[in-house]
Order: structure tokens, then sequence, then C-alpha cells
């Protein structure tokens, strides 16, 4: 276990007079978490607690890596890969007043991604994860997991699921989520490849696609109704490890979370033409008796899950399919950590 490391610096107060303060800092990373039962819809906006439960697999190799120093500057400040990022700075700000408290010193955090933000790939749940875990070292404040997960999550829904590895269920209560790692992760060697299909922002975020589709899609109280039923099938799948049955729900799933953001008013389509494509090469590949089964987000990238014997053809496969535009490639990952900064 990494430590935070806690440096003696001197800041000037008055002219002639100085004082000496703890330098609190340290690092995290997490990974991004794709749900393969979806959370779409909000019970609580203020809180931003989720209308649904959602189950989702931390991905190994795409990531976050978070810097977090108090360091009593006048205001806070975030750099997201090198650049100042002021459009994000009022909900990192929110979240480390949750989990060090308002009375905080201010903080420059810095955040490197290695893969597209704000496409569809859920980067803020990697980034708020890691923010929390920093943010807690370094004001050691000493919360455990779940207690960071709430705070990751009123950020951003799925963030609290990146606090864990593996495959992670979000249950949704009327007052506060809860987690379960359903498995860890080298318990399945589930491969995901992503088919990334346009590499800019998405025009329109998933939080306000969320409220959209509540108030206006005629499906979305059906979608609601029907989550514990996909959440059981897919809890179930994961217990006894079948692919197969795992890949029915998720396609399920996925595909009536779309219905209810195409249905919505006016309509919210991430979809380009490629998507289809990829949807087409995987139902092609189960065709040809190779298991695979795809999920879409809040995006236009498509994720394939296979295990490692189909894992190539599925690469092979998406490579050729038209509008492709690049893949990434990785198995199951572990939750959010410290590391050395
Ligand atoms: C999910 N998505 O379960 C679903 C599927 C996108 C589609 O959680 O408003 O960025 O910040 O709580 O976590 C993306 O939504 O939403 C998301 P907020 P978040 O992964």
């Amino acid at each position: 276990m990494v430590r935070a490391r806690f440096e003696q610096v001197s800041y000037n107060l008055a002219p002639g007079e100085t004082t000496t303060r703890q330098k609190m800092t340290a690092s995290a990373e997490a990974h991004p978490n794709i749900a393969l039962v979806k959370y779409w819809g909000k019970r609580d906006l203020a809180r931003n607690l989720p209308a649904v439960g959602s189950l989702s697999v931390t991905l190994a190799d795409l990531c976050t890596q978070m810097t977090v120093d108090f360091d009593a500057g006048d205001s806070d400040r975030l750099i997201i890969n090198g650049q100042e990022a002021p459009a994000m700075l009022s909900r990192v700000t929110r979240c480390l007043d949750l989990v060090a408290g308002v009375d905080r010193p201010c903080a420059t955090v810095e955040s490197q991604c290695n893969f597209p933000i704000g496409a569809g790939l859920a980067s803020s749940a990697s980034a708020f994860a890691a923010l929390t875990v920093a943010a807690n070292a370094a004001a050691e404040t000493g919360h455990e997991a779940l207690v960071l997960a709430k705070i990751a999550g009123a950020a951003s829904g799925s963030a609290a699921r990146s606090l864990y590895g593996g495959v992670v269920e979000l249950s949704a209560g009327d007052d506060e989520i809860d987690l379960t790692q359903l498995a860890e992760a080298d318990e399945w060697p589930l491969q995901v490849v992503v088919a990334i299909t346009a590499e800019e922002e998405k025009p329109l975020g998933s939080g306000a696609a969320m409220i959209r589709s509540a108030e206006t899609s005629p499906f979305y109280s059906s979608w609601i109704e029907r989550q514990d039923d996909d959440l059981a099938l897919a809890r179930d799948a994961v217990a006894v490890k079948d692919f197969v049955a795992l890949g029915e729900v998720a396609e399920h799933n996925c595909l009536k979370m779309h219905s209810v953001m195409w249905s919505s008013r006016p309509p919210i389509v991430y979809w380009n033409q490629a998507t289809l494509a990829c949807m087409e090469s995987v139902r092609l590949l189960r065709e040809n008796g190779h298991h695979a089964f795809f999920t879409i987000d809040a995006g236009p990238q498509v994720k394939v899950f296979s295990m490692p014997d189909a894992v190539d053809i599925v690469e092979e496969v998406l490579r050729k399919t038209p509008g492709v535009l690049r893949m990434l490639r990785t198995g199951v990952g572990d939750g959010a950590r410290l590391i050395p900064k």
C-alpha cells in the first residue's frame, strides 16, 4: 500500500511572517467500467441517486490517473491531460468537499487519461473514482471504499462502480446506493474489444439525456419496472459464468435503454452507421459459432465482449467493419487504488 506523502512547506502569511503547514498530496488510478445492465435515470437529482440498479465490468487497460494536491492555493484548479479544465471544476470541487469537508484547503487536481474523454467510454467513472481515492489519502480522511463509492456516485453515477474491480453490482435503494463485487477481476477472463467509431465528444451529456428520457419517453416507466428482472438474470449468469446467458440479457438491456433514448423528445441518438455495422458484425460472429455480445453506452462506440478463444476473430472482424476508426482491447481490471506519485 502506498501512503500519501506529507511534505513540510512554508507559506508566507504576511511580509516577514511565515508558518509551516502540511502539504498533503496523493495519487490514485481507476479504470472505467462498462455496464451490462445499464444505469439510465435518476431517482433524486440533487443527490444524483440512480433510479435503477446496474451491473458492470471494470476494465483493465483503460485508465485515469489523478493527483490531488491540497496546496492551499486561492482556489481549486483542475488540469486534464495538461490543460486547465474549468468546465468540470465545480463537480470536482463538490466531490473534494464530500471527501475532505468544506473546510479543506484548496486543491490542485491533475488528471491523465489514456482514452478519449466524453465519448461514451465512461471517462467520468474512472475520473471520479480515482479522485475520491486520491483525495481520501491526501486529506487522510480514512473513508472506506463504500463511502468513497457513494461520494464518487454523487458526482457521476457510474463512478461508484469503478471503486471495485471485476464484476460489480450497484443496488439503488430509496435513500442510498450499495455495491457488491460479484466476481473478482481474475475470476472470469472476459475480453472486451472497444470499436471506436467517432473520436469527438458527444453532443448531449448523459446526465441531461437521462432527465429528458424520464420526462418524455413513453417507455421510461417500463424500463424502470423491468430492471430488477434483468439484474437477476445477469447476476445468475455471473454466478455460474454463463457467457451466453449474460450476453443475452446484456444486449437486451442495452437495446431497451437505447429504445428509451430514441423515444425521448427530442430523440437521443448516440449511434452512427458504424455503430450499426458493428452490431451486425457481432451477429455474424455468433452465426459462425463464435461467442460474442455487444453493448453500447451514451456514445457511438461498440464494446464487444468475448472469451479469450474468440477475441482475435472479434478484433479481426471489427477491424474490417466499415467506419471503425480503431480499437482498444482489454481484459477485466481491478478497482481504484493508490499509486506512487
Ligand atoms: C451506465 N451510463 O450504466 C450508463 C449507460 C451511460 C449509459 O452511467 O449523470 O456519467 O454523471 O450520474 O455516470 C453514464 O452516466 O451519469 C452512465 P451521471 P454518468 O454506465
